[in-house]
């Protein structure tokens, strides 16, 4: 860790420090996953549900674009090179239908993040399976994760497996467990407490419909 020479000291926001490091933050164990039964999966409110088997999802157009990881817990490692799926691409193939906005990342083991459907079109947020020219290591999300940089890295599911798209927010894993339901590392949207009242609101009411739908 080191603090950050005036040239990139703009890209760091406040409350995090560098690390040149990888370091592997998992809730739990890697999981093992086996590549013949692998898919991903669009659900929800869709027009039409779609899954990918590793072997199409190999097809699909990919781009690669250079990010900064921001971790809440305050590392912030600069200049990834990802390869990999535009979220933009799944999304425009599953056509969610009008009244989406938001979407539920589901991954292995267990996994859960909520996102804003917005978030999720910006040009650099892609369904990676190369980072800096290598294959995706296991631990590191490997074969696929998403990485969505301009959030707090917990919203980038590893070994993500499926968009659920809904009209409401659901608090995901950590957000159940007192993380923040946006988490913008800028305005440092840490914890659940640093929300807003109808914020606070939305998630009470998401949790509660999808416990009532299941
Ligand atoms: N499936 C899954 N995805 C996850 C996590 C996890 O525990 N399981 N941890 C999150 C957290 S808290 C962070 S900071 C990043 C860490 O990614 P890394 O281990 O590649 O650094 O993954 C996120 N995605
Ligand atoms: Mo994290």
């Amino acid at each position: 860790m080191k603090e950050p020479d005036a040239d990139v000291a703009h890209r760091v926001p406040p409350g995090q420090t560098l690390t040149t490091k990888w370091p592997v933050l998992t809730y739990g164990l890697t999981p093992r996953v086996d590549l013949r039964r692998w898919t991903f999966r669009c659900f929800g409110a869709v027009e039409r549900e779609l899954t990918w088997t590793w072997e199409e999802f190999l097809k699909l157009p990919r781009v690669t674009v250079r990010s900064d990881i921001h971790c809440v817990t305050r590392w912030s490692k600069l200049d990834n090179e990802w390869e990999g799926v535009p979220a933009r691409v799944i999304i425009e193939q599953a056509r969610p239908k009008p009244g989406t906005a938001f979407v539920l990342q589901h991954a292995d083991p267990d996994y859960t993040t909520n996102t804003a459907f917005a978030d999720l079109l910006d040009d650099d947020v892609v369904l990676a399976i190369r980072h800096n020219g290598n294959d995706l290591e296991p631990d590191h999300g490997g074969p696929m994760r998403l990485v969505l940089p301009k959030l707090y890295f917990w919203k980038s599911s590893k070994w993500l497996r499926a968009f659920e798209f809904l009209d409401v927010n659901p608090p995901g894993f950590w957000e159940q467990n007192g993380y923040h339901m946006h988490a913008d590392p800028w305005t440092e949207e840490r914890y659940s407490d640093q929300e807003t009242r109808a914020m606070q609101q939305m998630r009470a009411e998401a949790a509660r419909r999808l416990r009532e739908r299941s």
